[in-house]
């Protein structure tokens, strides 16, 4: 029999020991994942944290950043109280404040901004967290206000307005149905480790892989049949090349083509252009790898889908565009609205296709009002404002410091990290000259230090929180230890701000749980059934896709076709933009003699989360320095070694990290991941190469310079 001391020290929950399990989400990494969580509870603390078996996403596993969970939620740098600061912006000088007056000044301020300035010179803002951003944008709206933006502007929306100009509605690749998977800047060994198991496991079945990567990376090495391995942001012309071969082979399928879609002719004569003659000059792709991997779609690509990455293809000038041509190759072959294929997709809640309908859309757009001007980044992004209906954030930090269109007075922010944006320093500079600004975060962040008044979150851990998951799951969690010092949900301070503003909207003034309760009115669980069930439950009114419906039916497109050109972008002329899927360089104007080499920043790291996790020690153990990767042939040219300090600069200044060779980075180019505080790759990226149809910043394609420092 073990002694209490051993149960204890072996952290077993029993009565004895006094230890519980209680089952919860990690919501540190993508939406997409949100695997389930069993929280060990002593004493009101979480003492161990493991994957829940029972969860139908993760079934017990966890990666290194679900398994730091702990040292996350107890952080040090956790902001314990209300905050007003009292020192200059960026001290972090504060005093705490109770609730009550952070919110009562928070309120009466905004009310004053509105009735000087208009509603819409107040900003609200949510960062990478997703859980509350219904309530934030109802927010929003019911203030008055069309200035709801996020940091889904430089994430994955590029790629979903790729689809809607295409077919009015986004799509999901039906990997599990395929024959063949197009990898499309595809590494789910960094990225979702859920994905690269099943990504495994469908590679023993026989599905073939075409990987393209501008890195060698482990699932090119382990899973491509083909690898392709262009330069960072000319995954368009390698797609029109391909499309070429396709069609010049007659390999797409016409039958499909006449019934369901629009503009082929004038795309294929655009696709002439790529080919054997300047595809390897424009790519780096030499022109047989085209031709095997449009040998490949012809002989195992039915079906075939593809996997849409939301950052690495849309972190360049010409993003969308390239999206649009590689999405493309779906249509020709007759690859889309079928099992195996690309699926058209509802979101059913906080960005998430989980097969059932919620009023989400609803929510939000019932609380609009629409004779505001237009939200920010409007006029320089018609595309994104079309498409998207809010703010384009990439153009927060110029609108705040020009003041045109019209003066931003007053930004209240849920997460927000100027490290995220391109050219940092000047979102730094729009922090410090706004008239008020507020955040709400979980760490002391040097962000938050410029904020007049500062907020405690609590995690995932310490709320309760509604979440849908792909295959009709719907889960509803309840806080497994109480809120952390005087730390608050988000979406309760929001409700409250409704409230204490007396905003005309009763159900947002009623809480979150009753924002819920009408969000989720057309299933029949309840929010109380969901939470009693401590479980993610299946929803009875899940309906899995059904081929074909929705192109019979006919797309909400202007022809109800599938555009492969464009007819809302055509019909738009003075907005500037191609109606087909062209092709651009994607380094422009920088001069290539003083910055010689590529500059790519942010392609993830399995043990990082954008700034989230630098200050996690046990993920830090795992690379304790910013580090650079540099080929090694390069970094022989420059007369640098393994571990040395290296410089990198662009036209914006320049930064320090240490040297990491590696074969995996091909030669020219060079890689920083993002969010460090001492080597702050976004301060070198410019934030005004942006991507005109989306407005997503060139992260990953930027000239710059290397060279050893000391
Ligand atoms: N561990 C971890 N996981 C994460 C995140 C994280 O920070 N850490 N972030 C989450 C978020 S917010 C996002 S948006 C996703 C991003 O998810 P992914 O899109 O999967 O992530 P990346 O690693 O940025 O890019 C994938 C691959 O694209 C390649 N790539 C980069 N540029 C190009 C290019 O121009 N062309 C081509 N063909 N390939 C290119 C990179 O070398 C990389 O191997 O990951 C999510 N998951
Ligand atoms: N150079 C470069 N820049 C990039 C990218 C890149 O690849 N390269 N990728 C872009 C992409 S794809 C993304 S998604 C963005 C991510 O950019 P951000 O949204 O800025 O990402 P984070 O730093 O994870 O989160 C922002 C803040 O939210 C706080 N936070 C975490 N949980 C909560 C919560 O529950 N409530 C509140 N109120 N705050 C919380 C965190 O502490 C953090 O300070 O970065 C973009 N920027
Ligand atoms: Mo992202």
């Amino acid at each position: 029999m073990a002694t209490k001391e051993e149960l204890l020290k072996a952290k077993i929950p029993c009565a004895e020991t006094g230890i519980e399990i209680r089952h919860s989400l990690c919501d540190i990494c993508s939406p997409t994942s949100h695997c389930g969580v069993n929280c060990y509870v002593k004493d009101g603390v979480i003492i161990k944290v493991e994957g829940d078996e029972n969860h139908p996403l993760n079934q017990g596993l966890l990666c290194t950043k679900g398994a730091s969970n702990r040292q996350y939620v107890y952080r040090e740098d956790r902001i314990k109280t209300p905050l007003k600061r009292t020192g200059p912006r960026g001290s972090g000088q504060y005093e705490p404040i109770t609730w009550d007056e952070a919110l009562d000044t928070i309120a009466k301020k905004l009310q004053g901004y509105k009735a000087q300035y208009g509603a819409q010179s107040v900003f609200f803002f949510g960062g990478y967290t997703k859980w509350f951003r219904p309530i934030l944008q109802r927010l929003a709206y019911s203030f008055g206000t069309p200035n709801y933006g996020t940091e889904s502007s430089s994430c994955f929306t590029s790629g979903l307005m790729a689809w809607k100009v295409a077919a009015a509605t986004p799509s999901r690749p039906d990997m599990k149905n395929s024959r063949l998977f197009l990898g499309w800047a595809h590494n789910p060994y960094y990225t979702g480790y859920l994905s690269a198991r099943s990504t495994e496991n469908l590679k023993k079945k026989g599905v073939k892989f075409i990987i393209v990567d501008t890195m060698y990376t482990q699932t090119a090495e382990k899973i491509a049949d083909l690898f392709l391995q262009p330069r960072p942001g000319t995954d368009g012309a390698l797609a029109l090349a391909i499309a070429n071969e396709l069609i010049e082979n007659g390999w797409v399928d016409h039958d499909f083509i006449s019934k369901y879609v629009h503009g082929f002719e004038e795309y294929a004569a655009y696709c002439r252009g790529f080919n054997r003659t300047n595809v390897e000059a424009l790519t780096g792709v030499p022109y047989e790898k085209v031709q095997q991997a449009a040998r490949m779609i012809h002989d195992y690509g039915h079906p075939m889908s593809i996997k849409e990455s939301s950052a690495p293809l849309a972190h360049h000038i010409n993003g969308m565009q390239n999206y649009r041509a590689i999405m493309s190759l779906a249509i020709i072959t007759g690859n889309y609205d079928v099992k195996g294929g690309q699926i058209p997709v509802e979101f059913t809640y906080t960005h998430q296709a989980s097969g059932y309908h919620t009023l989400e859309h609803e929510f939000v757009k019932e609380a609009r009002v629409f004779n505001m001007p237009a939200p920010v980044g409007a006029q320089r992004f018609p595309l994104w404002n079309e498409l998207e209906h809010e703010a384009q954030a990439m153009d927060l930090s110029r609108q705040i410091l020009e003041g045109t269109p019209y003066p931003l007075k007053a930004l209240v922010c849920f997460g927000i990290n100027n490290r995220m944006f391109p050219d940092s320093k000047r979102m730094l500079k729009a922090l410090e000259t706004v008239d008020f600004y507020v955040d709400m975060d979980l760490f002391m962040t040097d962000c938050a230090k410029y904020a007049d008044i500062v907020l405690p979150a609590c995690t995932s851990f310490e709320r309760e929180e509604f979440k849908s998951y792909p295959g009709g799951w719907a889960y509803y969690t309840k806080p497994v230890i109480q809120p952390l010092y005087e730390s608050r949900p988000d979406a309760d301070v929001m409700c409250e701000l409704a409230r204490r503003m007396d905003l005309d909207d009763t159900l947002l003034k009623s809480g979150y749980r009753a924002c819920l309760e009408y969000i989720l009115s057309p299933i029949s669980l309840s929010v109380q059934t969901l939470q009693d069930a401590d479980t993610p439950l299946r929803v009875p009114e899940f309906k899995p896709h059904e081929p074909l419906a929705t192109l019979r039916r006919g797309l909400k497109t202007p022809t109800g076709k599938l555009e492969l050109k464009s007819e809302l972008i055509a019909g738009h002329p003075e907005w500037g933009l191609d109606a087909l899927p062209t092709y651009r360089e994607p380094l422009d104007n920088i001069d290539p003699a003083e910055y010689p080499m590529t500059l790519t920043s942010g392609g993830r790291l399995p043990f990082a989360l954008h700034s989230r996790l630098h200050d996690v020690p046990w993920l830090r153990t795992l690379r304790p320095k910013a580090c650079v990767e540099l080929n090694p042939e390069d970094a022989q040219a420059l007369g640098i070694l393994e571990q040395d300090t290296v410089e990198i600069s662009t036209p914006l200044g320049s930064i320090t990290a240490a040297a990491l060779l590696s074969r995996h980075i091909q030669k020219g180019l060079v890689s920083l991941y993002h969010g460090y505080r001492e080597a702050d790759i976004s301060s070198l990226i410019s934030a005004d190469r942006l991507d005109p149809y989306s407005g997503f910043p060139a992260c990953r394609s930027n000239r710059c310079r290397v060279s050893k420092k000391g």
